[in-house]
């Protein structure tokens, strides 16, 4: 085992090349071929029955993305993808250009280094951008020509936005955002957008309205999935995200002139709007069923984006996510790895030695809930320090409930495994200690009083071998290494169909 955190991996050859789809469509094909994905041509309601068939199959990790073609009420042959990427590891990897057959901690890795490059997006010519195919402006649009989806029975209206990314500008420096943020359809060309204190395209909107000037916004409806997971992820006030998704797909975002804002547009998005947010010009946003599994805030009044105008590709297909409990949630597989990822970077960065692996498991809350920790104790107070870091490192203080420390025999990623360490190796009384009036959310229901919920509270658990006792500690009951592999190489002539499971402990004498 390795003493520090595992070392980022070198660049390899496959890594090395740019991912091999160019768009949403090329993705979908991919995803066809590698069997992840499903079509429905039978006709849906996406007034609640198009959540309805997203959650029912979604109950089972392995459910493919689901293209519902046949839309009722669509006057515009749109077509709308839900589960892109959801609890599927194997369609994030095929998104950014990894192996599907890694494991979830090697993926991590891989991530670690992907996320760390940055590649700044092209320019090119309005004449070569796909999403240019049809371009409307002013009252020639109409967005309630679209198949817009209503998911939840309590949500207060059609959902354009869910699996959308949303441009803004930071007037001052130029930077260019790209947030997820919901936008509810109040009309032909009014959209609703809902940003939360503290969020990049709230702090661009509130700068342009000091200058007494309007925020201008473009927002894609329909999305490639790198685009996608890069804007639902926090990174720095002065970064964009446009850079970080050219460096993970390994080539530049393709970007191409607006027709009416300064911003651009995604080149080969599927549809994208450009807009104005007016202070002063709100209307009542909301409720929308949440990540969390429940109803978030209560409806208030939100600013609109007034649309000017509209560009789509020709049968355009409309990203739509479900947000709902594991495994039905679209941020889920995805937002654990890269989560997770990011935890590393950080205690990496930060210097504590030890550290061999983390995850923030998706079904804690789409990997907001849980983070586990492993590493190899060092020296006494080295599980407890570890466990404070992991708890208020950047990538992980926001909401995060339950931090526990595991030793490096244990795999963080095997919820299992994590369920015997804490069975056998924590001992409550000892090792459990809490953190109060940490960072949280408003969409955390566990307080009930508003007011009080945005203010958490942590527990960190140590279920490593207690330090002291180290050396007096029972041994587990492991396989000697010999007679694992002697069995390994018989495991086809023993008739197991699939292949032996891979041990990395063994008994020592
Ligand atoms: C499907 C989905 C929906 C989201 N909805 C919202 C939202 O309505 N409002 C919000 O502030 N953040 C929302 N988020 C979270 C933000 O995308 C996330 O915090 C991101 O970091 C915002 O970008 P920023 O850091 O550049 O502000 C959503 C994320 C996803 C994946
Ligand atoms: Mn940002």
């Amino acid at each position: 085992m390795e003493e520090r955190i595992a070392a980022r991996p070198e660049m390899s050859a496959s890594l090395a090349r740019a991912v091999d789809w160019r768009d949403l469509r090329e993705w979908l094909a991919l995803i066809e071929r590698n069997g992840l994905l499903q079509r429905i041509d039978q006709p849906v309601d996406p007034d609640e029955e198009l959540a309805a068939i997203t959650f029912m199959a979604t109950r089972r990790e392995d459910a493919p993305a689901l293209l519902f073609e046949n839309l009722a009420g669509d006057r515009s042959g749109a077509s709308v993808l839900s589960n892109m990427l959801g609890a599927s590891k194997e369609r994030y990897a095929l998104a950014v250009g990894l192996d599907p057959d890694l494991s979830t901690a090697d993926l991590i890795r891989e991530t670690r280094t992907i996320m760390n490059r940055r590649i700044a997006p092209a320019r090119v010519a309005k004449a070569k951008a796909p999403v240019n195919e049809i371009v409307l402006r002013d009252n020639e649009i109409d967005l309630t020509q679209f198949p817009v989806p209503k998911f939840w029975p309590g949500d207060g209206g059609r959902y354009i936005g869910t699996g959308d990314i949303t441009l803004t500008a930071q007037p001052d420096s130029g930077r260019l955002n790209v947030g997820c943020y919901r936008q509810m359809l109040h009309g032909p060309r009014r959209v609703g957008l809902y940003c939360s204190p503290g969020k990049h395209g709230l702090l661009d909107r509130e700068a342009w309205w000091e200058r007494g000037e309007p925020c201008e916004v473009v927002a894609a409806y329909g999305i490639d999935p790198v685009l996608f997971m890069l804007a639902a992820q926090v990174f720095g006030a002065k970064e964009s995200e446009l850079d970080v998704a050219g460096g993970i797909m390994g080539r530049p975002v393709e970007l191409t002139e607006a027709e009416c804002v300064s911003l651009p547009i995604p080149a080969n998005a599927e549809l994208v709007i450009e807009g104005v947010l007016q202070q002063g010009d709100v209307e009542p946003e909301g409720p929308l069923g949440e990540f969390t599994g429940y109803y978030g805030r209560e409806r208030s009044p939100q600013p609109v984006i007034e649309v000017k105008a509209l560009h789509y590709r020709r049968a355009p297909i409309l990203t739509a996510a479900l947000m709902a409990k594991y495994p039905s949630c679209e941020i889920g597989a995805y937002y654990a790895i890269m989560r997770s990822a990011r935890i590393l970077d950080d205690l990496e960065r930060i210097g504590v030695p030890g550290v061999l692996g983390a995850y923030a498991h998706p079904a804690a809350a789409s990997g907001w809930g849980i983070v586990v920790v492993s590493m190899r104790q060092q020296y006494a107070g080295h599980a407890a320090q570890v466990l404070a870091l992991t708890a208020q490192c950047p990538a992980a203080a926001y909401y995060t409930k339950w931090i526990i420390a595991v030793d490096d025999d244990v795999d963080p990623t095997d919820f299992n495994d994590v369920l015997w360490a804490l069975s056998t190796r924590c001992h409550p009384a000892e090792d459990i200690d809490t953190l109060r009036n940490t960072w949280s959310t408003g969409l955390d229901p566990s307080q009930v009083e508003a007011e009080a919920r945005p203010y958490g509270s942590k527990v960190l658990i140590n279920a490593c071998k207690p330090h002291r006792y180290l050396k007096q500690f029972p041994p587990s009951t492991l396989l000697r290494r010999e007679v694992y592999e002697r069995v390994a190489a018989r495991w086809a002539e023993l008739g197991f169909a699939e292949p032996p499971p891979k041990l990395n402990v063994f008994h020592k004498d």
